[in-house]
């Protein structure tokens, strides 16, 4: 068993109708495979990489899986492929239904075709930073020893940490709130109880 956290991003509409929708169906999805030991809120947050876009819907998930980091990968492939996400149509930081990333495995290091953990980008983005913080602000990159928070701090150091957090912004969705509190009631029957509320 590991704990993992997925990032997850939606900035286009798909199968199952706009970003939202996907995001809280998505949710549900990582849910069902395995334990859930943390839940961030919805965010909305400025595109990053490629500027003329829609503005992304953002959020991490962990998980404590049976899976090893190559299943994952390719079971959070098919979840993208279900929820209209089509990598022939799309381009490096385009639009896109759904995008889920590894972003950490336990303390894993490691650096596969296709498959890089950490997350290579983790430390340069807010919009991954400040969800993983609100869920696992004291949890280290295995790479360089800092918790998530000096992260946060670090990437920010440039231009404010107010003007990071201006890009990115919590949403209230009730979909998402409801998606949430599911897994948060899961996590008070179970044996994650201690971390159940925040
Ligand atoms: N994902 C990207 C590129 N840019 N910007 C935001 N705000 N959110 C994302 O999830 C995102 C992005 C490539 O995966
Ligand atoms: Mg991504
Ligand atoms: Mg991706």
């Amino acid at each position: 068993m590991a704990v993992a956290y997925i990032g997850l991003g939606a900035n286009l509409p798909g199968p199952v109708g706009p970003p939202e929708a996907t995001m809280t169906a998505a949710a549900m999805r990582l849910a069902s495979l395995g334990h859930v030991v943390g839940c961030s809120a919805l965010y909305s947050t400025a595109p990053v990489g490629f500027a003329d876009q829609p503005r992304f819907l953002n959020a991490v998930i962990g998980l404590e899986i049976d899976l090893s980091p190559r299943e994952l990968l390719e079971v959070l492939l098919a979840i993208e492929r279900d929820f209209g996400r089509d990598r022939a149509a799309g381009f490096a930081n385009g639009p896109r239904t759904l995008d889920l990333d590894v972003l950490l495995y336990g303390d894993l290091v490691l650096s596969e075709y296709g498959l890089e953990i950490p997350h290579p980008r983790l430390s340069q983005r807010a919009f991954v930073l400040i969800p993983l913080c609100e869920i696992a602000p004291t949890m280290r990159d295995p790479r360089s020893g800092a918790t998530m928070q000096q992260l946060l701090e670090r990437s920010s150091r440039g231009n404010a940490l107010e003007s990071a957090r201006a890009d990115v912004a919590q949403v209230e969705s009730l979909d998402w709130s409801a998606v949430a509190r599911g897994i948060r009631a899961d996590l008070r029957s179970g044996f994650g109880a201690d971390i159940a509320d925040g």
